[in-house]
């Protein structure tokens, strides 16, 4: 057993002044058990906690470290930025290089707007899309996770086409009763919803590939059928890449599935480890944010000049790497099939997804397409095999509804490593 004492010093003491002793509820392990650990330090794919345990991390700060910790362009470009002060509330060069980059690696996006997180993007996007289409419901698929706007915390109704229900104290039952949430992969409850809310729905906000629930791929033809409900619709189709933006290719999860959104939300890999959000798309939408438009939003570190210096030393390396993305998919090829071989070895009948640099084990020996066959996991045993990975020195995102990110840090040693691990730990659990 590693020794966390330090960690669980720090726990004790961060839980008298922070809620939960985190600052963002998944990092507490409650999925998981056992106390989180603190992080002192990275670098390339090693993450360093206060007792100096190394270990080989699948999270890369939940999607952003795509490159690594420790990119040395990257924080040459932090060091050069701060000489010049951290903000000045005033426009700068950088958000137009930045804004022009995306708008040139996402080609779906004619203009777009820089903001601080996620959350930020995709409650602003569905703002845009309401005010834009002058309706008023949106529409989500259940175990798609867009931030911690109230829109958002929604669980399904008690059919799949009835209104929302508030799934956080706090969101208003006037708010649940314009967000309708259907299950996944289910073009059927989508049309049936449209037609209960015909001319109502301004907009369909969805995780092209999702990462919520774990990792679960859109079914062939889904996003298409998407798309041809929205334009026969009229209702704005919002991809929420602010997980696969940039992750699954230059231009995320729609430069594989080649299907266009109206809006594109994105964040995390977009600020190389800052703080930035973004939502962008077709200019006739785009223009009615203020204050060109009368949709408002608004930041005061909106654009910040050291998230900008870092999100372009990101994107202009993920833009002239063009072997990144196939190394990135070998790798986590080569970790699928290490795992499944031992899977199949073992007669353990559990589940692999994998898209790009994204993947999952989940502890089921069902397919999983969609957020109830991802709840039929064993999550107790998920539980353990995610302590046991810790133990063997690897680090996974603490939650089945998570997904592996890869980083260009793992290399083979490496990936031979968490293979071991992974091997190791499933016997462990099942011995
Ligand atoms: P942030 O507000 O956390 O920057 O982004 C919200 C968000 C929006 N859309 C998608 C598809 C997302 O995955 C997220 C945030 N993802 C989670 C991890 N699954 C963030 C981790 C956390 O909550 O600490």
């Amino acid at each position: 057993m590693h020794q966390t004492n330090k960690s669980n010093t720090l726990f004790k003491r961060a839980q008298h002044v922070i809620p939960g002793g985190v600052n963002s509820p998944v990092r507490a392990f409650k999925a998981v058990g056992g106390n989180p650990l603190f992080i002192k330090s990275a670098k390339g794919a090693i993450m360093v906690d206060e007792d100096d345990n190394e270990y080989i991390e699948l999270i890369n700060s939940w999607g952003p470290m795509i490159l690594g910790h420790g990119n040395e362009e990257i924080q040459e470009a932090v060091r050069e930025a701060i000489a010049k002060s951290l903000s000045f509330g005033a426009p700068t060069y950088a958000e137009i290089d930045m804004a022009e980059l995306i708008c040139k690696m996402v080609p779906s996006i004619q203009k777009v707007r820089m903001v601080n997180s996620g959350t930020e993007a995709t409650m602003s996007a569905i703002r845009l899309a309401r005010g834009f289409t002058g309706r008023d419901k949106v529409m989500k698929f259940e175990g798609c996770y867009h931030g911690h706007g109230d829109s958002f915390l929604i669980a399904a109704g008690s059919g799949a086409i009835t209104l929302g229900e508030p799934n956080s104290p706090g969101v208003t039952r006037g708010t649940a009763q314009d967000t309708l949430a259907v299950p996944y992969n289910d073009l059927n409850a989508v049309h049936e919803a449209v037609s209960l809310h015909k001319g109502q729905i301004a907009a369909i906000i969805i995780e092209p590939v999702a990462g919520n629930m774990g990792c679960v791929l859109p079914e062939q033809g889904y996003l298409q059928g998407l798309r041809a409900i929205c334009d026969k619709e009229d209702i704005v189709l919002i991809f929420d890449e602010v997980m696969t933006g940039f992750r699954l290719s230059k231009s995320g999860a729609q430069g594989i599935y080649g299907v266009q959104p109206d809006l594109t939300t994105l964040g995390k890999i977009i600020g190389g480890g800052m703080p930035v959000g973004a939502y962008g798309g077709k200019k006739e939408i785009m223009d009615f944010v203020a204050p060109d438009g009368p949709v408002y939003q608004a930041g005061t570190l909106s654009g910040n000049p050291i998230a900008m210096a870092a999100g372009l030393a990101m994107l202009k390396q993920l833009d002239r790497m063009d072997d990144l993305y196939s190394r990135l998919d070998a790798t986590t090829v080569y970790l699928e099939e290490g795992i499944q071989r031992h899977l199949d070895k073992r007669g353990l009948p559990y589940t692999m997804n994998r898209v790009g640099s994204m993947m999952n084990l989940f502890f089921t020996d069902r397919q999983v397409t969609n957020f109830e066959e991802a709840k039929a996991c064993n999550l107790e045993l998920f539980g353990l095999f995610f302590r046991a990975m810790l133990e063997r020195g690897v680090y996974l995102p603490p939650s089945q509804f998570e997904s592996y990110f890869i980083s260009l840090g793992i290399n083979e040693e490496f990936a031979q490593k968490v293979i071991e691990a992974a091997c190791d730990a499933l016997d462990a659990i099942h011995s």
